[in-house]
């Protein structure tokens, strides 16, 4: 599948350094020149991050570029091993990919290169991943001790966290997203372009979980389109699980803002266009900020026609697509503008 990337940015990230060995000898009411009891340094903390949904962007790693964890503790006397670093966790949506980027000399230039080397793709929510791992501990002067040295000076520093740099990447799950309220007929619509097969039916939420298909526009060229559950009014204050749905559109690069322009129901397609326009800017103005058109649903239904007159009229600078996904009217128009949007050639 064609990849399209919407969200990207790079990270620094440093684990905790492991503490030092701790040098330090037995003092008692009786031995006051007792053996050495330095323990060890504790474990620096890990960098984790951790797949979690209700995160929908890697937004919030803009103001936070380093991700930073705890250092280990000096060991102590009595042979105390130092106390751990806290580990660092931090949150990312399903859908991130991480790479590891170095720097590397080019054998035949010279020229210093940044190769990217790709180190985890987190998709299943509650997934964990240690992107840094904490330095161990070093050696107390409790372990030097021989039989010539009983009164070792001797540790060992604690060893560095695992550092570098990252680029993290929310993948998207298809370049085209349907986006409209219950029952517009998104995934009618779907089922007609592409092979997939999602569920139809004549109430709202029939689609609860977003589904992609792919479209073929000719033997070399494809494009990805996702229906997506229908969100409704206060979606972006995550009514009927708008919030839900709302991360599935932040994932597509064009919105698809489908429309029963028959007014079934009792309602009304400009006043749906806007609620749902309002409902996606409230959610994210960087959503609203996406190319976006409008299908105008339903065409077979006769009190389409003034509508879509009203509709034209009201959203004279967006391109307005007429269609009926049940009947295939207007549909080779869609193909074609979707074809010069979201085509991409077969790798
Ligand atoms: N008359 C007419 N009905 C349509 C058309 N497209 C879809 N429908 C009907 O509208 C109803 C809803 O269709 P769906 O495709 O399930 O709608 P949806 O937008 O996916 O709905 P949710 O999954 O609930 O958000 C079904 O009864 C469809 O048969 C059309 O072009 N004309
Ligand atoms: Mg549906």
């Amino acid at each position: 599948m064609a990849r399209v990337f919407v969200d990207q940015i790079k990270i620094h990230a440093r684990a905790g350094k492991g503490g030092d060995g701790s040098v330090h000898f037995h003092r008692g009411k009786f031995r006051p020149r007792g053996g050495p009891d330095g323990g060890d340094g504790g474990w620096g903390g890990d960098v984790i991050l951790t797949v979690d949904p209700s995160t929908d962007s890697l937004r919030h790693f803009f103001f936070n570029g380093r991700l930073l964890a705890q250092d280990g503790a000096t060991g102590g006397g009595n042979e105390c091993t130092g106390r751990s670093g806290d580990d660092a966790t931090f949150k990312v949506p399903p859908g991130t990919v991480i790479s590891r980027l170095t720097q590397v000399e080019n054998d035949e230039t010279g020229e210093i290169e940044t190769k990217s080397e790709l180190v985890a793709d987190l998709t299943e929510t509650g997934a964990t991943f240690v992107l840094c791992k904490g330095g161990k501990g070093g050696k107390g002067n409790v372990h030097f001790k021989t039989s010539t040295n009983q009164a070792p000076r001797e540790n060992t520093p604690g060893v560095p966290g695992e550092e570098g740099d990252f680029h993290f990447e929310l993948r998207s799950i298809a370049e085209a997203g349907l986006v409209g309220f219950p029952n517009a007929g998104k995934s009618t619509l779907l089922s007609k372009l592409s092979a997939a097969k999602p569920k139809i039916a004549n109430y709202p939420f029939t689609t609860l979980q977003p589904m992609v298909g792919v479209i073929h526009f000719d033997e070399f060229h494809r494009g990805t389109m996702a229906d997506i559950p229908g969100i409704i009014e206060g979606a972006h204050a995550n009514i009927g699980l708008g919030h839900e749905f709302l991360r599935h559109i932040m994932r597509c690069r064009i919105l698809l803002f489908v429309v029963d322009t028959a007014g079934s129901e009792g309602r009304d397609p400009i006043s749906d266009l806007e609620t749902l326009r309002k409902e996606v800017k409230l959610y994210s103005t960087e959503l609203a900020k996406r190319p976006w058109c409008i299908i105008a649903n339903k065409v077979d239904l006769a009190e389409s026609d003034e509508n879509l007159v009203h509709l034209q009229e009201r959203f004279k600078r967006i391109k307005i697509l007429p269609i009926s996904a049940n009947e295939g009217t207007g549909m080779d128009s869609l193909r074609k503008y979707l074809e010069s949007k979201i085509a991409r050639p077969i790798a």
